[in-house]
C-alpha cells in the first residue's frame, strides 16, 4: 500500500502544472488506534509582534475608517494565538473527524473571516456577506487555484482544494485583505488557542515530523517521538524569517 501511494505521489509531482489534476486525497488510511500517544505543547513568539495600518481606498461605507491590525496574536505570556501546528508524513492513523458543517471563509466588512483556519483536502466555501463585489483569490505558492468574483451579498460559491499544503488568499478588489487555509491530508492537526497550547491525540506510537506555521513568521519543524499512553509536552517557539517550507506532505 504504501509503495503504490509512494508511486502515485512521484507520478503526480510531474504534473505539477495542471493545476486540475485531482491528486489521491486518500492516500490517508484511517484504521483503529490502540496505545496511541498523544502531543500536547504550547506556541510562543518572543519577537514584536507586526502591525500593518489598512486604509480602505474604497467602499468606505462597508470597510470603515482605517484602523491598526496586528499581524500575529501574542499573550502577554508570549503565546501564540492561531498558530497551525501538524503531524507530516503520517499516512495511516485515527479517523477524520465528523465535520459539524463545510469550512468556509467569508468576506465580512472587508476582512476575511477566519484568518487562518486549516480545512481537509478537498474544499470550501467563499463566501460574501458584504453587499457589494469582493474577488476572492486563491494561491498555492504564486499559482491560482481559484479566483472568484462575488458582486452579491449572500453569494456562497464552492472551490476544491484539492493538494494539501498552505493557500494564500486575497481580494483583488482590496488590497488588503489576506488570509490563509492549510489543506491537510491527514487528521493529525491542531490551531493553537488563545493561551498558545495545542494537543493532537490518537497517534500511533513512533517518530514523527511536527510542523507549526503562522504566516507571519517562518515556520517550525522538529522531529517528535510519539510514545504510547504518555504525552509528548513541547515548548515551540517561532522565529521570524525562519526559511519556509512548501506543502505539509511535500517530498
Ligand atoms: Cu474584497
Amino acid at each position: 500500500m504504501t509503495g503504490l501511494v509512494v508511486k502515485w505521489l512521484i507520478g503526480a509531482s510531474s504534473l505539477v502544472a495542471a493545476a486540475a489534476t485531482p491528486l489521491p486525497t486518500e492516500a490517508y488510511e484511517a484504521s483503529a488506534v490502540t496505545g496511541g500517544g498523544s502531543i500536547t505543547g504550547k506556541v510562543v513568539f518572543n519577537g514584536t509582534p507586526g502591525t500593518r495600518k489598512v486604509i480602505p481606498t474604497k467602499d468606505i461605507e462597508v470597510c470603515g475608517a482605517p484602523f491598526e491590525e496586528t499581524l500575529i496574536q501574542v499573550g502577554p505570556d508570549k503565546s501564540v494565538q492561531n498558530a497551525v501546528v501538524y503531524l507530516a508524513d503520517i499516512t495511516k492513523g485515527k479517523a477524520w473527524p465528523a465535520e459539524a458543517k463545510k469550512p468556509e471563509i467569508d468576506n465580512k466588512k472587508c476582512k476575511f473571516e477566519p484568518s487562518i483556519q486549516v480545512i481537509r483536502v478537498g474544499g470550501l466555501d467563499v463566501v460574501n456577506s458584504d453587499p457589494m463585489l469582493h474577488n476572492t483569490h486563491g494561491y498555492y505558492g504564486k499559482r491560482t487555484v481559484f479566483n472568484l468574483a462575488l458582486p452579491n451579498q449572500g453569494q456562497r460559491i464552492p472551490v476544491e482544494l484539492p493538494r494539501p499544503g498552505e493557500v494564500r488568499i486575497d481580494c483583488d478588489a482590496h488590497g488588503w485583505m489576506e488570509a490563509f487555509i492549510y489543506v491537510a491530508d491527514n487528521p493529525y492537526y491542531a490551531v493553537t488557542g488563545a493561551d498558545g497550547k495545542f494537543t493532537i491525540s490518537d497517534i500511533p506510537a513512533g517518530n514523527y515530523k511536527l510542523l507549526v506555521y503562522h504566516p507571519f513568521t517562518g515556520p517550525n519543524e522538529q522531529a517528535v517521538t510519539v510514545a504510547a499512553g504518555k504525552p509528548s509536552d513541547l515548548n515551540i517557539e517561532l522565529r521570524k524569517g525562519a526559511s519556509s517550507i512548501q506543502g505539509g506532505s511535500g517530498k
